[in-house]
């Protein structure tokens, strides 16, 4: 008889009819935290994966095509970010991003899991390095409060939070939309990633119009993201007063899915996407 390895996989349910199967190296964690179960798999494709709640969160091959168009589209479109908030995201792989812009000051991450972050600190060193700089500022706590007792304070909110379940789902709702636009300065601009239009249409759809609640200027950017459920994902954004197509400042050094072209193409809305945000309207497309 031949001596046989086990054959573990990871599975991640997308929707119930559709699967990513990923076969696993190695489990490095496998714990519930007061919020949620973290799982840190090594896998053979894709590097270690941080999973919440069944949800891939990042994979360490292909984290960057999220992380950097969270926080490049914004940083790159405001003349002078400073002040930046970022909601969830205890991974630190937006905040990472964020701190390769010279102009920002300070960086406040507000994410209600500490375990997270230190699941993050402990398997994930090139996704968390940044969040013990000296210009971060961590709150662990629910951002919906955090929001309520913040005015005019911010240029840019990032919002990189988990599939709207559970205690994230207030963060996909217009109330907290107008929240977050209370808490940013007269330029500000938020952004909010809001899911696949293939497996979550009408979740982006809602999101999109929860925002124009809130906001005078609504877009939306998408890009591709091989882990996520389909690997088409979108990112709406609102905005006080600019046009976040209109690159203000230039690509940082070493990215890798960000650029100056890049930022353009992400405005650029296949008609099937157009068709779930605007109905088809091609006026209203154009965002403003
Ligand atoms: N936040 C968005 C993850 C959504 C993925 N959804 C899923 N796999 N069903 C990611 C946090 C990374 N900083």
């Amino acid at each position: 008889m031949e001596r046989r390895v086990p054959d573990l996989w990871f599975t991640e349910y997308q929707t119930p009819n559709l699967r990513l199967g990923l076969r696993i190296k190695d489990v490095l964690l496998n714990k519930r935290s007061s919020y949620q179960h973290i799982l840190v798999v090594d896998t053979m494709e894709y590097g270690r994966v941080l999973v919440l709640d069944g949800a891939i969160q990042l994979t360490e091959k292909d984290e960057f095509c999220y992380h950097e168009m969270m926080a490049h589209l914004l940083l790159c479109a405001h003349p002078n970010p400073e002040e930046v908030l970022v909601i969830g995201g205890g991974d630190g792989g937006v905040v990472r991003e964020v701190l390769k812009h010279e102009t920002v000051k300070k960086v406040t991450l507000v994410d209600i899991d500490e375990e997270v972050i230190k699941a993050s600190k402990t398997f994930f060193p090139a996704v968390s390095c940044a969040l013990d700089d000296k210009c971060v500022e961590i709150r662990p706590m629910d951002a919906l409060l955090f929001v309520k007792g913040h005015f005019n304070e911010f240029d840019v909110v990032i919002i990189d939070s988990t599939d709207p379940v559970d205690f994230a789902r207030g963060l996909f709702e217009p109330a907290f939309f107008k929240d977050v636009y209370v808490a940013l300065k007269e330029e500000g601009m938020m952004v909010a990633q809001t899911e696949s239009p293939f497996s979550e249409p009408d979740l982006l759809r809602d999101a999109v119009r929860g925002l124009r609640m809130a906001f005078e200027k609504v877009f939306l950017a998408w890009g591709v993201v091989p882990t996520y459920p389909t690997g088409l994902w979108t990112y709406a954004i609102g905005s006080k007063k600019l046009d976040p197509r209109m690159q203000k400042r230039p690509a940082p050094q070493r990215t890798k899915y960000y650029s100056d072209a890049m930022h353009s193409l992400a405005f650029e809305l296949p008609p099937f996407i157009n068709e779930i945000i605007n109905g088809g309207n091609l006026e209203e497309a154009k965002g403003d």
